[in-house]
């Protein structure tokens, strides 16, 4: 069987291809990385190359050590992946300490990972220890409404898990803990990549200020899924702030503890008033 015929390859370019749909993928933006299971990886492993050089991450995620990751490309365009994976996508293997990478398979274009890897790593090595182990899929996209919305509220954690949950009903169960906010900051580095993984201890859900969004998820539909969530959510509010006219009506935060109440959910209470 060809790599790219592998159910988890298959559904990575199926949930990269659905990102750039969406319109959430201008240019090189956005980027997502699997982490593989072991019978995944070894399905793989004879088209692998596992003798090249590592490459220093500038983090150390210990808990991955010697882990595969399904990986986008730095500079490659999602609107591309499907059409040629190859190019656009790779496997990067992590070595034994968790602190550098080697691609064993794809990126024949490039050669190297998403500039946000260090930020990718560090966001697997906190979900799988706020998950017991089941976080997979981290996925980041650079969605218009999200981006705008980080113009309008505080960049915290507060205003924006409440904004959210106010504007559709579901998003608190969807996301009842509520998500994070780094305020801007430089990308591509170590310093986001701390700032990322602080959040997503708490969060599965971190928005960037005035660039875009981390989605953290056991599987890419329950990923992707919380990003259009949380993107719907962001063009109801702008749409209502748009609209100029007065709100007459909310989701109230009694509403919202009924719903808890209702769906069996523990809403994060640091969040209501
Ligand atoms: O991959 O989105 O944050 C390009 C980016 C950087
Ligand atoms: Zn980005």
């Amino acid at each position: 069987m060809q790599i790219t015929d592998t159910p988890a390859v298959r559904a990575f370019l199926r949930c990269a291809d659905n990102g750039w749909q969406q319109g959430w993928h201008e240019r090189n933006g956005g980027n997502m990385t699997y982490r593989m299971r072991p019978e995944e990886a070894e399905l793989c492993r004879a088209a692998f190359d596992e003798t090249g050089p590592w490459t220093p991450l500038g983090v150390r995620a210990e808990n991955l050590g010697g882990q595969y990751f399904i990986v986008t490309g730095t500079n490659r365009y999602f609107q591309n992946i499907l059409v040629c994976p190859e190019e656009n996508i790779g496997v990067a293997q992590l070595n034994a300490d968790g602190d550098a990478y080697r691609i064993v398979w794809g990126l024949t274009v490039g050669h190297k990972p998403t500039s946000e890897f260090p930020t990718h790593i560090m966001n697997h090595a906190v979900r799988v220890q706020a998950t017991g182990g089941a976080s997979r899929v981290i996925y980041h996209a650079h969605p218009v409404d999200v981006i705008a919305l980080t113009f309008l509220l505080p960049p915290e954690a507060r205003a924006f898990s409440r904004a959210l949950w106010q504007a559709m009903t579901e998003c608190v169960v969807i996301f009842p803990e509520g998500v994070g906010v780094v305020p801007w900051m430089v990308c591509g580095g170590v310093d986001i990549a701390l700032a990322t993984c602080k959040e997503m201890e708490r969060f599965a859900a971190v928005i960037w200020g005035q660039h875009g969004l981390f989605c953290a998820g056991e599987d890419f539909d329950s990923t992707f899924g919380m990003m259009h969530a949380i993107v719907k959510a962001a063009e109801i509010l702008l749409k209502v702030y748009a609209s100029g006219k007065p709100v007459l009506q909310t989701i109230t935060d009694d509403n919202l503890r009924a719903i808890g109440e209702a769906f069996g959910l523990t809403i994060n209470g640091e969040f209501l008033d």
